[in-house]
């Protein structure tokens, strides 16, 4: 905390009693007026320090779920998935995280989930392609008299990923009318994307690899699929 400017530290103790204030009031006589004891005692700030050094146990006096959260439970009112609380943090803090914790959350809503088929492995390893092809490819952008010609290429697991989403995406983008094809090259593979009145020349230069990745809004759906099991990996 010394290392902060104490203008800052000031700032922030001023944002957070406010947040305090606000909470206060909006949840006073609700169900979840534990808040309003935050100001007395900090007893938030205790209870989440013991549950980060592991001690486990909830503090003598306290009986959360029926008497102060209404039901609600400790765990969805401390890590406020879904629950809009206004002092609880909803950034997952890191992207594929949050994206399997998304998922598990849709599966686990669904009664009628055929367990024995899903698999939350395949949709991991899918974002670690996502994670490789988007962030470690070298993608080498050439422009075509009528296209764009790109090789994405890497190693190792880079490459793996490259192989996999590339020549699916090509499929992808020729379902929603892009003339495009690939092309299997040593180190990676080659995307040619011929422009057309719907996609001028000068918006596949713009877009280049990465811009012509993201086109289509299948990704989001698959990844439902994939950890349902319901979708062959690619
Ligand atoms: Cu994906």
């Amino acid at each position: 905390m010394s290392k902060f400017p104490w203008k800052t530290t000031l700032a922030v103790s001023a944002v957070l009693a406010a947040t305090v204030y606000a909470v206060a009031q909006v949840s006073s006589g609700g169900p979840m007026g534990m808040h309003g004891q935050m100001q007395q005692g900090g007893m938030m700030n205790q209870m989440h320090s013991q549950m980060m050094q592991g001690q486990g146990g909830m503090p003598g006096n306290m009986n959360m779920h029926s008497d102060l959260q209404g039901g609600m439970g400790m765990h969805g009112g401390m890590h406020g998935q879904q629950s809009g609380a206004l002092n609880v943090p909803a950034m997952p803090g890191q992207d594929a995280f949050g994206t399997i914790q998304e998922v598990v959350q849709i599966l686990q809503t669904d009664r009628t989930m055929d367990w024995s088929k899903v698999n939350i492995g395949a949709l991991r390893q899918h974002l670690i392609d996502m994670n490789e092809v988007t962030l470690h490819a070298t993608a080498a952008e050439r422009m075509l008299d009528n296209g764009i010609e790109i090789a994405a290429t890497g190693e190792g697991r880079t490459l793996e990923a490259i192989k996999r989403m590339v020549p699916a995406h090509v499929s992808e983008l020729r379902e929603i009318g892009w003339n495009a094809k690939s092309e299997d090259l040593a180190n990676g593979v080659k995307l040619t994307v011929t422009a057309s009145e719907a996609q001028p020349l000068a918006k596949l230069k713009a877009l280049g690899f990465m811009g012509i990745m993201v086109q289509g809004g299948h990704h989001q759906p698959h990844h439902l699929m994939m950890a349902k099991g319901e979708f062959p990996m690619h």
